[in-house]
């Protein structure tokens, strides 16, 4: 059962709604004062709160970091924006208008476990204290397909630093939000909510593990999780946690979402390699999102340079590539 409903995750969608439909209503919408006469009478219309909810605006564009190189042409930020995986919000492609629900401003954000001290702070507040530069980066779904983003963001290091995990502390754990009001993809009980991922201490202090925070110089929109994500460009994309609002340091490995829903298929590891197949399809080739074009996977996304040695003292029995 579980198999057949998420079956359709894997199907390309044949057509994301134009960013133009999106842009024409919002236009509309405002010229008529509807934003401001539904949102004083406490409703939270798709658009209303988009503009107003901006999260540390001064920050952006932030400067690049020219360390990160990908090599390949940046996707067309309409199609970054409107082809997008969250399925708090629908299991299509196309929920960029139904993200529009979630409301980021004011984002408790809270840091416990294995810590010197639980902390509990606002997004914008904890951004704004974290080294914001941007880097661009591929990005790697398991269904096969790529796009290389902007980011822009800070390292997890910097927040990892900030926490002050205690020295037993082996993973990060890291969450989103449960607002079944807001994402009523959460209302369909069958999935492990709220999602979960998590990361080893090493993989989460390594300088390639970023929290993005926006996107081609802008602050994040909610589709690509604002106000935080994480954005581990060497694992499948689904490791990439969106609008997190708990990070806990644990010294025991989580249960993730996808591992919760099928763990021969999605396991905790994830890191991309084009050698070893997903159970109903191959890995060696991925469509570039928005170019017509398939090209080649490469190993942990090409960046092995970076990650490879993190797994060198993997266990024999360990599931690395799934
Ligand atoms: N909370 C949450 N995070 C999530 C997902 C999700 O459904 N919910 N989907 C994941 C998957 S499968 C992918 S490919 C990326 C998509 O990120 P993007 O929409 O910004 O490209 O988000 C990941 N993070
Ligand atoms: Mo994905």
């Amino acid at each position: 059962m579980l198999i057949r409903r998420h079956r359709s995750w894997e199907l390309p969608e044949s057509q994301a709604t134009p960013e133009s439909v999106f842009l024409d209503r919002r236009k509309l919408l405002a010229g008529m004062g509807m934003t401001g006469l539904l949102a004083s009478a406490g409703l939270r219309p798709a658009f209303a709160a988009a503009d107003a909810a901006a999260i540390a605006p001064e920050l952006y564009p932030a400067k690049r970091n020219t360390a990160f190189d990908p090599g390949r042409d940046l996707t067309e930020e309409k199609v970054a924006t409107s082809y997008n995986n969250f399925y708090e919000f629908g299991t299509s492609k196309n929920i960029h208008r139904s993200a529009q629900a979630l409301t980021i401003k004011p984002w408790q954000v809270k840091i416990d476990g294995m810590v010197a001290k639980d902390i509990t702070i606002d997004a914008e507040e904890l951004i704004r204290k974290m080294p914001v530069d941007e880097r661009l980066y591929r990005f790697r779904c398991v269904e096969a397909w790529s796009m290389t983003v902007p980011w822009s963001g800070f390292p997890l290091k910097a927040l990892v630093e900030f926490a002050q995990p205690t020295s037993g502390a082996k993973y990060l754990v890291m969450k989103t939000f449960s607002r079944p009001q807001e994402a009523s993809g959460q209302k369909q009980f069958w999935y492990p909510w709220p999602y979960t991922e998590g990361l080893t201490i090493e993989e989460a202090t390594n300088d390639l593990a970023y929290i993005a925070t926006g996107i081609y110089g802008k602050p994040l929109p909610r589709q690509n999780g604002a106000p935080l994500r994480l954005a581990v460009p060497w694992k499948y994309g689904f490791k990439s946690v969106k609008s997190i609002v708990q990070f806990t340091f644990t010294d025991k490995r989580p249960k993730t979402f996808w591992e919760g829903l099928a763990a021969d298929e999605y396991g905790f590891w994830a890191n991309v390699n084009p050698m070893v197949a997903h159970p109903r399809w191959s890995q060696a080739t991925e469509e570039v999102i928005g170019s017509g074009r398939r090209i080649p996977t490469q190993l942990y996304n090409g960046y092995g340079e970076q990650v490879a040695d993190l797994y060198k003292n993997a266990g024999a029995g360990e599931k690395l590539f799934m």
